[in-house]
């Protein structure tokens, strides 16, 4: 996989594929809100990307409020948005896997 920076249309034609992702207003990264029940399912959703993003050496920006997780996603190698970006987006939400709300 590629770490060549995606160009504008590239991006879009990701993000139309993605569900909830959009550009981050500061930097070129995609963000995503991910909203849980409790704790423990918002930290067992962190466990299943961190075992993830290991296997891809690919590796969110994130934090975690209580049941709240927020997630950007930039390749920092390349200073912006590459595929890797767009892969590590799909396997994060297999691994919320329906369980988080929009938030
Ligand atoms: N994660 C992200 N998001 N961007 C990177 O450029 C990156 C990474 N680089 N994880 C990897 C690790 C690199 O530092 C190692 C040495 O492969």
């Amino acid at each position: 996989m590629t770490r060549e920076k995606l160009d504008a249309a590239a991006v879009a034609a990701a993000l139309a594929s993605l569900e909830g992702w959009q550009r981050a207003p500061d930097r070129d990264a995609i963000q995503k809100s991910f909203v849980f029940r409790n704790f423990s399912e918002a930290f067992g959703f962190m466990t299943r990307v961190a075992l993830a993003a290991e296997k891809m050496d690919h590796h969110p920006d994130w934090s975690n409020v209580y049941k709240t997780v927020d997630i950007a996603l930039s390749t920092h190698d390349a200073g912006g948005l590459t595929e890797l970006d767009i892969t590590l987006a799909r396997k994060i939400d297999a691994c919320a896997d329906g369980r988080s709300r929009p938030s």
